[in-house]
């Protein structure tokens, strides 16, 4: 058997050497003597006050007034399910003209005239004795804004049946808004499929957390999860299975909307992804024609990668391309489709570059952008692609254009990699990743001479190799995907390794409400906080 190509992208050393014994005493000493946390908001705001001691109360007849139209509403209704649930504890939600307004506890109020101060996601949060105020230029900043109203709450406002009462909010003032445009998550559906609720579930936790991207990646060596017309068997064959033999699935077209809507609503952008010319066994094995030499290989349940190809010399091909760029661009609002990229051993770099490039003419055909992973900056790329950079090294990053790379370096943020030597899932190729290597990483220094306007953000991918349940996902996912969120979004100042664990250890509490089965990783003391 060939060797793991991935090896080589192995870095060369651990990027922090292991801490003296006496050093690592000291800093698991330090929460002791350091100033007290005033909040536990994650990711960390980009100013905040919060003062513990005073608070709000929202009263069992508290009404949410919106102002801003149908988005603030719908916001609105979102908040008052959070707070109640039963009539008599759930907020009434009145337009800001209505005359009940006056007297409302909680105003969420949409305003162009904030656009230059808070941009398309920022917000202010104001509580104080005379209520609860959230102000954005756009729905989305006035979502983030609810976010971080729910994160002041206390953690059992999470629970499906409990709410309590009365329910305290400390007085706060809060104007925030994020780092990174592109704050993402990637799923593989491919390797084990997971169905339309599984994926709502984890978009919950993206939005809890302020991400605003999930790229599914929909197919893979073992299987294709998404209808494409007049391609049925990539889906009735080529979806028929998944690592280690199970029985697979596929998104039909309606299925695949409402994850977009789901999305949408939490304002969350759908990147669908179809990897090729490589880790295209499932389609392989669907179209005998797709194969240069006419024969369909066998479906394929292990974990190998890099030794399956589309015939790239073959028009077929290119049909079957654009059949699926065709169909993904009809069902996805979204500006993006990711078209892989990446691992391919079969073909020479001239096959490869050509393709990428062909490929790179169907996508924007069906007008949209492309994005691929870090390999495809070996073809002429238009200055509206973008890189997805995933290896240890960088240089090949030298001529990207401003908001061009999207950085998920491997040896941080690859959530299917094991915590620790002892972690009973995950894949262990380019080392370990504790939670504070998915942290304590600097994004604008991770490649030497990528120009800060060249990131576009920062992306954490869950591949599925080992991954079966959300169980599984939300072990390897979290607390790491809130240290990726938290670089994503807020500002180099507010970014510190022990606050941030300290934070977090109060954080879990929400997570444990949410039913979340997240990592307690020793890295974090969850019984102090
Ligand atoms: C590399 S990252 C891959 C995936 C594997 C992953 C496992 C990338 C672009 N390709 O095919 O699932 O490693 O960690």
């Amino acid at each position: 058997m060939r060797s793991d190509p991935r090896r080589a992208y192995r870095p060369a050393a651990r990027s922090r050497p292991a801490r003296p014994i006496l050093l690592a005493a000291l800093t698991a000493l330090a929460p002791a003597c350091a100033p007290p946390l005033t909040h536990s908001l994650v990711p960390a705001p980009h100013t905040a006050r919060v003062e513990p001691g005073d608070s709000f109360t929202v009263d069992t007849l508290a009404v949410i007034a919106a102002a801003g139209g149908d988005e603030s509403r719908r916001i609105a209704g979102m908040l008052a399910g959070l707070i109640g649930t039963t009539a008599e504890t759930t907020p009434t939600v009145v337009p800001a003209e209505d005359p009940a307004a006056g007297g409302a506890a909680i105003t969420l109020a949409v305003d162009d005239a904030h656009r230059a101060r808070l941009g398309p996601e920022g917000y202010t949060l104001a509580v104080t004795a005379g209520g609860i105020r959230v102000e954005a230029a756009e729905p989305a900043g006035l979502f983030y804004g609810m976010q971080t109203l729910r994160q002041l709450m206390p953690p059992v406002v999470e629970y499906d049946a409990a709410r309590p009462r009365p329910l305290r909010v400390p007085y706060t003032e809060i104007e925030d808004r994020p780092r990174f445009g592109w704050r993402g998550a990637m799923l593989d559906v491919a390797r084990h499929f997971f169905g339309v609720d599984e994926v709502k579930r984890y978009i919950d936790l993206l939005a809890l957390h302020k991400l605003n991207r999930l790229h599914l990646h929909l197919a893979d060596d073992q299987g294709w999860r998404i209808e494409i017309p007049g391609w049925p068997r990539l889906t009735e064959h080529g979806g028929s299975t998944e690592v280690g033999g199970g029985p697979g699935g596929f998104y039909t077209a309606a299925e695949y909307r409402e994850l977009v809507r789901y999305a949408a609503d939490r304002f969350i952008t759908i990147v669908p992804e179809i990897d090729m010319p490589g880790h295209t066994n499932a389609a392989l094995a669907s179209y005998p024609e797709l194969n240069c030499d006419g024969v369909a290989p066998e479906l394929y349940t292990g974990i190998r990668v890099g030794f399956s190809a589309l015939c790239v010399e073959k028009e077929v091909t290119y049909e079957f391309v654009d059949a699926v760029v065709g169909a993904l661009a009809t069902l996805t609002p979204g500006p993006w489709i990711h078209i892989g990229g990446d691992e391919v051993e079969e073909l020479t770099e001239e096959e490869y570059r050509h393709f990428i490039e062909r490929v790179q003419e169907i996508v924007r055909g069906h007008g949209k952008r492309m994005v691929g992973w870090g390999e495809i900056a070996a073809a002429e790329l238009e200055p509206t692609s973008l890189i997805q950079h995933w290896r240890g090294e960088g240089e090949y990053l030298d001529e990207v254009r401003a908001g061009q790379v999207i950085l998920s370096p491997s040896a941080h943020v690859y959530l299917d990699i094991q915590y620790h030597p002892g972690t009973p899932i995950g894949l262990d190729w380019p080392g370990h990743t504790p939670l504070r290597d998915s942290y304590d990483w600097d994004p604008a220094g991770l490649v030497p001479g990528l120009p800060a306007d060249a990131i576009a953000g920062i992306e954490a991918p869950l591949w599925t190799e080992t991954v079966a349940t959300v169980h599984d996902i939300e072990f390897m996912a979290f607390p790491r995907l809130a240290a990726v969120a938290e670089l994503a979004w807020s500002p180099p100042g507010a970014l510190d390794w022990d606050r941030f664990r300290r934070r977090l250890a109060r954080h879990g509490l929400r997570l444990t409400a949410l039913g979340v089965n997240f990592h307690r990783t020793p890295e974090v003391d969850w019984a102090r906080w």
